[in-house]
């Protein structure tokens, strides 16, 4: 085999692949049929990684197809690039860089290196650091300019500097309460340079007890950057003349970034500012001081529970044969989706409220990771790429979308995530609502998986002219994920379990998952239409005829 961490394999010249075309040629999905020949199918495709609980029975898959799966997984070298990137190696090609998200949840005493050197002590000084800066503030031993204890923490960042922090700060609600009883502190999230999203952040709040947290990897985000002026502006406004600006920003601001230079080029002084690493990923970096807002509100041993919680998953993934390695698994079934059956998209359906913002984070995970066209080498890939992932949380989405899922015309796997204790337990009379609410869950899967046949519609009495409208092909695949609750370390485990099998697709297809050259097109894109926008009429003339249109109608327009 080639050497995994330089040369990508074209997954598509392999002899699995080949196995895989042939098989799906002839594929006939029937869950029914197979449910009913083999009475250990649940048990043989059902796989516990640290707490959670992960039934993959009700996928369209048999055990020829995850045989080929799993020599694709071989033949394109899953294991040998996943041990590469857990040894600090650069996998990350294109911007010559190692990947090791996977370090920020090592335990104290653990070694990983980095370009010769253990990066673990690091990790683990910065989060000391953030852990007393979090208990000052929980405590209210740090206190804004004026005297008073902080009572809102406004996190300033986009992108990978935010998903994660308002994902798990809505997911980790229940864990937010304040040592000394005093109830919770509130944090807000301003991301959108759209300045509607700060003027309704920042309503209401009192500059006195407001702290701000800009959170940037680069420091040179224009988005946040410009949040980051207008809330210094707001905040030296509201606490009016006579303050000492200095010690307003001192005990107002911190930040945290990778480019702790421009930290202090900003004004904040170098003492309240969080470094991490080039080796962390944007959007891997809820796990590094970039969580320092959610650190903040559910206090350091909740934080450290969410770290072991990715560690437990990362150890499932580097140490578990690929045969029973969950998000191996799932990340093979997601490529026999999509490359061999067809399906563009993906849907994750929590059954958890608190999990609303779990599917956009997801978003940027997978996409931002899996969107790409050209293999690590620069050659063209050979098959496609990086589905479209998207949800919301059951039981509001069976009211919308999910018609399509179930009748639609269109393949798209699912995949389910619930727990069996409710964070707030609830009865309507003697009626457990969370079990309710886990019956739909349940109700779901063996619908989509088992659907409903003409003549078990007819048995219902329904007018044989509606029959086929009132029929369910069945065969929709789901997985399903269960854990015993939504704690910290569960919901470290969910993220880097979707880490994982975005890694595993990543692998497959050739492509570096860790770069986002898009991404950087659009930060300099808007920097050189902005003069045009602003009324230069030379740089105006540099743009496109339909984009100069654009530009004309809204300056004519805006009042
Ligand atoms: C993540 C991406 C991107 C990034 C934002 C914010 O992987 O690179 O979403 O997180 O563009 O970047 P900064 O943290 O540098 O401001």
């Amino acid at each position: 085999m080639a050497d995994a961490a330089k040369t990508p394999i074209d997954a598509t010249s392999t002899a699995a692949w080949k196995q895989l075309s042939s098989l799906a040629e002839t594929f006939q999905p029937d869950l029914r049929g197979w449910f009913a020949a083999d009475s250990t199918r649940t048990e043989r495709l059902t796989f516990d990684a640290a707490d959670l609980h992960v039934d993959l029975s009700k996928g369209l898959v048999t055990d020829e197809v995850l045989n080929a799966l799993l020599d694709l997984a071989d033949e394109t070298g899953v294991a040998a690039r996943r041990d590469a990137m857990f040894a600090g190696e650069h996998i990350n090609v294109t911007e010559d860089r190692a990947v090791l998200h996977t370090a920020l949840r090592q335990p104290k005493g653990a070694s990983v290196s980095v370009d010769g050197k253990d990066v673990v002590p690091d990790v683990h000084e910065v989060l000391d650091r953030v852990y007393a800066f979090a208990d000052k503030v929980r405590s209210g031993e740090w206190t804004g300019v004026t005297g008073k204890r902080i009572h809102t923490v406004v996190n300033i960042g986009i992108g990978g500097s935010d998903l994660g922090p308002v994902m798990a700060y809505e997911a980790l609600a229940p864990y937010r309460a304040l040592p000394d009883g005093s109830g919770e502190l509130e944090c807000r999230f301003i991301s959108n340079i759209d300045p509607t999203d700060a003027a309704l952040k920042l309503q209401g709040l009192d500059p006195e007890t407001t702290l701000f947290i800009v959170s940037s990897k680069t420091f040179g985000t224009l988005e946040t950057l410009t949040n980051a002026r207008l809330c210094k502006a707001w905040l030296l406004d509201q606490l009016g003349e006579g303050v000492d600006e200095k010690a307003a920003i001192e005990k107002h601001f911190v930040a945290v970034s990778t480019a702790l230079d421009k930290v202090a080029a900003f004004g904040i002084d170098p003492a309240n500012a969080f470094g991490f690493w080039d080796w962390v990923g944007g959007r891997y970096s809820v796990d590094s001081a970039i969580g320092t807002s959610l650190a903040v509100a559910i206090g350091p041993e909740a934080f450290a529970d969410f770290l072991a919680g990715f560690h437990a998953l990362d150890e499932h993934f580097r140490t578990a044969d690929l045969a029973d390695n969950v998000p191996v698994l799932m990340g093979l079934l997601n490529v026999w989706y999509s490359n061999f059956l067809g399906s563009e998209t993906h849907a994750v359906l929590p059954y958890a409220q608190l999990l609303h913002r779990f599917p956009a984070y997801l978003q940027q995970l997978t996409m931002e990771s899996n969107g790409k066209g050209v293999r690590w080498d620069g050659s063209p890939v050979t098959t496609s790429t990086g589905e479209v992932f998207w949800g919301e949380p059951g039981t509001n989405g069976q009211h919308a979308f999910y018609q399509l899922i179930h009748q639609g015309t269109r393949l798209i796997p699912a995949d389910f995530i619930a727990f069996a204790n409710p964070p707030y337990a609830l009865k309507d009379g003697d009626v457990d609502v969370h079990e309710l609410f886990l019956a739909n869950f349940f109700a779901q899967t063996r619908a989509l998986a088992f659907g409903k046949t003409a003549d078990e519609v007819r048995v219902e009495g329904t007018a044989e002219a509606i029959v086929p409208a009132r029929v369910f092909t069945g065969n929709r695949p789901t997985t399903s994920i269960m854990a015993p609750a939504l704690t910290p370390s569960v919901l470290g485990q969910l993220i880097a379990l979707y880490e994982h099998l975005t890694f595993v697709q990543g692998v497959i297809w050739g492509i570096d998952s860790f770069d986002q050259w898009g991404v950087e097109l659009g930060k300099q894109l808007a920097l050189q239409v902005a003069p045009a926008v602003g009324g230069d009429e030379e740089a105006a003339a540099t743009q496109d005829s339909s984009t100069q249109a654009l530009i004309r109608y809204y300056r004519e327009k805006r009042a």
